[in-house]
């Protein structure tokens, strides 16, 4: 994709202020998600495959905390079935107005409906699909086991849930050596010790990881029969929960 570098940190800024998903983010998201996020393009279209095979007829798919919409428009070319819509949810204006314009140049026949709004608030029904690409991490601790029983209760019987997220370990040398990793792939990407420090402090109380056991249990709790990795790349993962 071609968009605008990320450049965001790249100078001192004083005072580290909390990461927002405004206008300035957005401009550069691709670049900069794509920079910061170890695999994100197999992730994306893994995301479009997995649609494939779990739409079904009459049925929706969600993709919550869609930002510029990169894994509904991977969804969308390769849904097949007939009656089978994809609604896709950000509570950033910036993002989802950037998004809704760029499904009127997307020429594919799935219908999407993108809505502004917090994903806690959304109501899930009729789900075959919902993707949750590294979103539940920004969602406060003590709301994520309610919010994900709601997606478990909305999910056909057979659905399938793709839950991406940062994570963190219990080893101490472990999450050392994971950290120190990511930020050589962010080296390795350009960006310098600067921008990976402050965008590091600007994330701290916003994007709050846990482990993968955390995220197992609870996916287990709320009902999943199975949860397993399907990728993996330092402290990235994804998982492909089932109903
Ligand atoms: C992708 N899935 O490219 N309600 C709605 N949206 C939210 C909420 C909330 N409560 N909290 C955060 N968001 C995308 C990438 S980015 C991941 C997802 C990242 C939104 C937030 O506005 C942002 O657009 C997105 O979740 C997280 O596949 O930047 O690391």
């Amino acid at each position: 994709m071609n968009s605008p570098k990320d450049f965001l940190y790249a100078s001192p800024v004083g005072e580290v202020f909390a990461f927002k998903f405004d206008e300035t983010v957005a401009r550069i998201f691709p670049d900069m998600i794509q920079r910061s996020v170890p695999g994100y393009s197999a992730i994306i279209s893994a995301i479009g495959l997995l649609a494939g095979r779990f739409a079904r007829e009459h049925s929706v798919c969600y993709d919550l905390g869609c930002s510029l919409g990169a894994a509904t428009l991977s969804m969308r070319h390769q849904i097949e079935v007939e009656n089978c819509r994809i609604i896709a949810v950000d509570n950033s204006p910036a993002m989802v107005t950037r998004f809704q314009e760029t499904l009127q140049k997307d020429q594919a026949k799935v219908v999407v409906d993108v809505l502004c709004a917090d994903i806690r608030e959304v109501a899930i029904e009729q789900a075959s699909v919902v993707v949750l690409n590294f979103t539940l991490q920004f969602i406060p601790l003590a709301d994520r086991l309610n919010f994900l029983q709601k997606i478990y209760n909305g999910l056909l019987p057979g659905g399938i849930l793709i839950l991406s997220e940062k994570l963190e370990f219990d080893d101490e040398r472990q999450q050392e050596l994971q950290i120190k990793m990511h930020h050589a792939f962010k080296k390795a990407q350009g960006y310098s010790d600067l921008e990976i420090s402050q965008k590091r402090s600007a994330l701290e109380k916003v994007l709050i990881p846990e482990t993968l056991i955390q995220h197992q249990n609870r996916l287990r709790e709320v009902g999943f029969s199975s949860a397993e990795v399907w990728f993996q790349y330092f402290n990235f993962a994804s998982i492909i929960a089932l109903k």
